[in-house]
């Protein structure tokens, strides 16, 4: 770092105040995370310098000894964590991992399902305004209005009705464990392919805390950076028997043998060139640390803050949909607190707290301004925060949220936020 301040003091300057930023401000965006100090080392290492289109052993470059074997590390380490049979590590996001499993397993025109972007699903689960919406004939499934779940009645309703080839489980705003098993069910009554994208709850998947997607899905896509606590990237993964295990896709080119060779030329050249080297090794070390039963203790506090955070809020008359959660997740309609999400999140962001609003099911606002807030824990669970800490997070931010617009107030919070960080300081490493 103290080589960029004298090289580049403009953007060294602007690195700090993100740092300060992340120091001194509550993280409750619940896709966002802390990577260790380790993992931060190996995104800024020198493996971005390396091309190396194609595979470990299989590259269109010279010089790719090294590369491979981060590859081949991250590849082997997330088998185990989640009990794959097939890994491809290289999608630069979850959204590209979404586009190449959806290119390997569906055409441009068929039938697919997703979840309502504004029901907790995710901008490629199918909408209009996502490649998703725009190749494929979406179908979207809902929650109930009473129980904020997948409403599985409907959705198998949908599937008899409109047979899509695929269907996508899983979302970025739902806060129930993913059904896997009555998804398969909808899916096989109809013959169609499901998906499992579990971009939110890997982490807790990878720990055994959330159920997993291997023995029902045909193909499993994620990011890296949410739970998981890795760096910002995607990775799709499939089960036991990869070598078309359900007979129901026919490799077209003479060249590709099975399914996972399909996925990973889909992957590269379908729609990625060179992969991302620096941000793979910082995988690898990701996935490594996840592999620690340090980990496993670090998901159970996750779940364990979530809960809390939630019992705490239905205390004070908070409409939670789906009534709690069983994750990292918790979405609140804020409707009978007579606040629009924008205006919360704006006056929590005054107040050092970063939550984001959120369309909730059914919301008669637009997105951008919502009747609701999306909060997680996973990044104030990193810091070492408990317990205790979220009780007292959720009455600062009742406070904020019915008196939004009293500035001292706000000024108080912001005191007891600093107050709050600075007993769990971040970045150690970073400190001159
Ligand atoms: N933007 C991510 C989230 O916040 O959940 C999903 O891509």
């Amino acid at each position: 770092m103290s080589h960029l301040k004298q090289t580049d003091p403009e953007l060294f300057k602007i690195l700090g105040k993100e740092e300060s930023r992340e120091h001194n401000t509550l993280e409750l965006i619940a896709s966002e995370n802390f990577v260790s100090y380790s993992v931060l080392e190996a995104a800024g290492g020198v493996m971005t310098n390396k091309y190396a289109e194609g595979y470990p052993g299989k590259r269109y470059y010279g010089g790719c000894e090294h590369v491979d074997e981060a590859e081949n590390l991250a590849r082997e380490r997330a088998k185990k964590l989640f009990n794959a049979e097939y890994v491809n590590v290289q999608p630069h996001s979850g959204s590209q991992a979404n586009m190449a499993a959806l290119m390997t397993f569906v055409k441009v025109g068929d039938t697919i399902m997703g979840l309502d972007l504004a029901h907790g699903g995710h901008l490629t689960h199918g909408s209009p305004v996502n490649f998703s919406g725009r190749l494929y004939n979406v179908i979207s499934y809902q929650v109930g209005k009473e129980t904020g779940r997948v409403d599985f009645y409907n959705l198998m309703k949908l599937a008899k009705e409109h047979r899509p080839k695929l269907i996508i489980c899983g979302g970025s705003a739902y806060p129930r464990f993913i059904e896997f098993e009555q998804f398969r069910q909808v899916a096989d009554e109809v013959g169609a392919f499901l998906m499992a994208d579990i971009a939110h709850p890997s982490g807790l998947v990878a720990t055994g805390i959330h159920p997993s997607p291997m023995p029902y899905c045909d193909v499993v896509t994620t990011t890296t950076h949410k739970t998981l606590r890795g760096p910002r990237g995607g990775m799709i993964m499939m089960g036991k028997d990869p070598e078309n295990p359900w007979g129901k896709v026919a490799p077209k080119s003479g060249r590709v043998k099975n399914i996972s060779e399909l996925i990973d030329s889909m992957v590269m050249p379908g729609i990625q060139g060179g992969p991302l080297m620096h941000i793979i090794a910082a995988k690898a070390v990701a996935f490594g640390e996840a592999l620690k039963p340090e980990f496993k203790e670090y998901t159970k506090a996750i779940v364990k803050n979530a809960k809390t955070m939630a019992e705490e809020f239905i205390s004070l008359d908070y409409h939670l949909i789906s009534g709690g959660t069983d994750t990292h997740v918790m979405l609140i309609d804020l409707t009978n607190k007579n606040i629009t999400g924008k205006a919360a999140e704006n006056a929590l962001e005054k107040a050092g707290i970063t939550v984001n609003k959120n369309m909730v099911p059914f919301d008669q606002r637009s997105p951008f301004i919502t009747s609701g807030i999306r909060i997680g824990t996973p990044a104030i669970t990193t810091r070492g925060m408990g317990v205790a800490e979220m009780r007292k997070i959720v009455k600062l931010i009742d406070s904020v949220i019915n008196d939004h617009e009293n500035e001292a107030l706000i000024g108080n919070v912001k005191n007891s936020v600093q107050d709050l960080c600075n007993s769990f300081p971040l970045y150690d490493e970073l400190r001159d």
